[in-house]
């Protein structure tokens, strides 16, 4: 005899305890439908194509230039224009975000052109401090190097993109790190937000201008939420219900806790 046949009787419905049983077997299931669930919002995103330096991003070894010859890379991801750093100094860039709303993850993603003759030279990247990203490039050795190894659909190619062209500086590349997995549902709560890039010098140091440079565009941070459905909600209000019934019972007949189910 199963526990409903056991348990239920008189005037109580069999059904009615039989569903409410139901509920309280399905709510693990509802719990992991509820934490799987997320809602993201865009926070941030800049392709420079108007020529317009956000307010949010701090860039002082850099300036919006044309793409040249990566306006042609991956159907014209890069579009007409780019934040290309040239400064022979090494300067951090930072992108500082402020009254964020609540979220529990972030994705970060942004296109990086790495042009002319880097020498094992590349950037770190820190989230609120912390390093999410580390990478160099050696674009002016036959056959050219990085110390990243791309996910599917990071790398969008190589090849003479423009710029300083002739020898060493023939080599230019191209990576969209929105693809990058790692950059996807990083932990993150705060209501602000500071992603830096930081250069590392490499042969003969950090040399800049027309020897090498780097680009960013297509900036794109993303939060997200943990949020239930609404059926999820639904179900999650009926298996609480289901237990207040269940306790109820049990007081009624005198017993403790929930009966053995067979
Ligand atoms: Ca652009
Ligand atoms: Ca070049
Ligand atoms: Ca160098």
């Amino acid at each position: 005899m199963s526990f409903c046949q056991r348990f239920v009787g008189g005037r109580y419905s069999r059904n009615l305890v039989c569903a409410a049983i139901a509920c309280i077997q399905s709510i693990p299931l509802i719990i992991a439908c509820h934490q799987s669930n997320a809602l993201g919002a865009q926070v941030f995103y800049a392709d420079f194509e108007s020529n317009t330096l956000p307010a949010e991003l701090n860039g002082p070894g850099g300036s919006i230039q044309g793409t040249q010859g990566f306006s042609a890379v991956a159907g014209g991801v890069f579009g007409s224009s780019f934040w290309r750093y040239d400064s022979t100094s090494m300067l951090p860039t930072t992108l500082s975000l402020t009254g964020l709303a609540p979220h529990s993850t972030v994705d970060v993603g942004f296109l990086w052109a790495g042009i002319d003759s880097l020498d094992n030279e590349g950037f770190v990247l820190t989230l609120d401090g912390t390093q999410i990203f580390s990478g160099r490039w050696g674009l002016s050795v036959t056959p050219w190097f990085s110390t990243y190894s791309p996910a599917p659909g990071v790398f969008l190619g190589s090849g003479n993109f423009g710029f300083t062209q002739g020898g060493y500086e023939n080599n230019d590349v191209a990576y969209d790190f929105a693809k990058e997995p790692s950059f996807k549902g990083i932990p993150h709560s705060s209501s602000t937000l500071t992603l830096t890039w930081t250069l590392t010098g490499g042969g003969n140091g950090w040399e800049g201008g027309s020897n090498e440079s780097m680009a960013l565009d297509r900036i794109e941070i993303t939060t997200n939420a943990a949020v239930p459905e609404p059926q999820s909600a639904l179900l999650l209000g009926l298996g609480v219900g289901a237990i207040a019934m269940s306790h109820w019972f049990n007081h009624r007949r005198g017993r403790v806790g929930i009966p053995y189910m067979s």
